[in-house]
């Protein structure tokens, strides 16, 4: 029997997603008062349960965990927690303010989003539209080869967007951002085919930092009060303002996107940081 339109899908109700994870990005400062109200053995003890906490090996840990020291006077300790649970990204946040450290490490900054495929990321048929459209002969072997090595590339790019290896590069950029939707330019009022066009230009833009920057677009439309959280690594501090500064002239960004507050933080590993922090 045919379900009625209304009737909602067959699938149990859950909070994982149907695929791709769950994602926090949480910024924490120091409150140096508590800090020295804590005898020796609770600060000793606190270092402990946090550096187990944060340990990425530990078992039940989220399937990606980063800790990095924060520049800007905001923020101490940066996170940045993936799984496919919600509930295990938020034990983190539970376990640290349950802590030893609890009234140490005071929130003061977080984003909460989840991976996707982003609906720009042309399919094979539309890479294969983008390429005659730019001239390229179907007969031509050169078209073959960019077709066969796109359609080996995809796959893993795709798994890259939705389930993420942090790269092993030492400084970590985070921004939240919008497009914008204002009367002039109101991004949501562009029809698909024009906003295809402006983020292949910025992908364009974007292929240059290959092997220099690394990001990760997550969304957060719903989730947060921007839609998107853009994740920079940079393999050096230079690459981080050369991208963003880059971006400012595509015209997806420069017409139509806003930015939240920057975090630009240095990665360590948890007692490392926690050493940083004379924690
Ligand atoms: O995922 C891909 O590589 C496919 C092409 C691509 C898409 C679809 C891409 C490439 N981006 C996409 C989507 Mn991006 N990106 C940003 C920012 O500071 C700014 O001006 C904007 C912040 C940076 C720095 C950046 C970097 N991108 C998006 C989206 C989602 C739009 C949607 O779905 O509606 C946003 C908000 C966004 C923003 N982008 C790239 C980069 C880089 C470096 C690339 C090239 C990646 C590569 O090497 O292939």
């Amino acid at each position: 029997m045919q379900r009625p339109q209304h009737a909602p899908p067959a699938t149990p109700p859950t909070i994982k997603l149907t695929e791709g994870w769950h994602c926090l990005h949480l910024y924490l400062g120091v409150n140096q008062k508590e800090w020295q109200q804590l005898p020796d053995y609770q600060r000793a003890e606190g270092r402990e349960q946090l550096i187990q906490l944060l340990d990425p090996n530990r078992e039940g840990a989220p399937k990606r965990i980063q800790t990095s020291v924060v520049s800007r006077h905001e923020a101490d300790l940066g996170l940045m927690v993936m799984d496919s649970d919600p509930l295990v990204i938020n034990g983190i946040r539970q376990g640290i303010r349950a802590s030893r450290l609890g009234s140490v490490l005071v929130p003061s900054y977080s984003f909460v989003s989840i991976t996707e495929i982003s609906e720009y990321v042309p399919s094979i048929e539309q890479y294969t539209d983008r390429l005659k459209r730019e001239g390229t002969d179907p007969s031509d072997p050169a078209f073959q080869a960019k077709m066969s090595a796109y359609e080996q590339r995809l796959p893993m790019m795709n798994q890259q967007r939705l389930y993420p290896d942090f790269p092993p590069f030492p400084i970590a950029c985070f921004y939240p951002m919008n497009k914008i939707r204002h009367p002039h330019a109101n991004w949501y009022l562009l029809p698909f085919s024009e906003r295809a066009e402006l983020m292949a230009e910025h992908a364009t833009s974007g292929i240059k930092f290959a092997g220099r920057v690394s990001q990760l677009i997550t969304a957060s439309t719903g989730f947060d009060d921007w839609e998107w959280g853009v994740t920079l690594w940079g393999r050096a501090p230079e690459h981080i303002k050369e991208i963003v500064y880059t971006m400012r002239f595509d015209r997806a960004s420069a017409r139509y996107a806003e930015f939240g507050p920057f975090y630009i933080s240095y990665i360590l590993p948890p007692a490392d940081a926690l050493k940083e922090l004379r924690l």
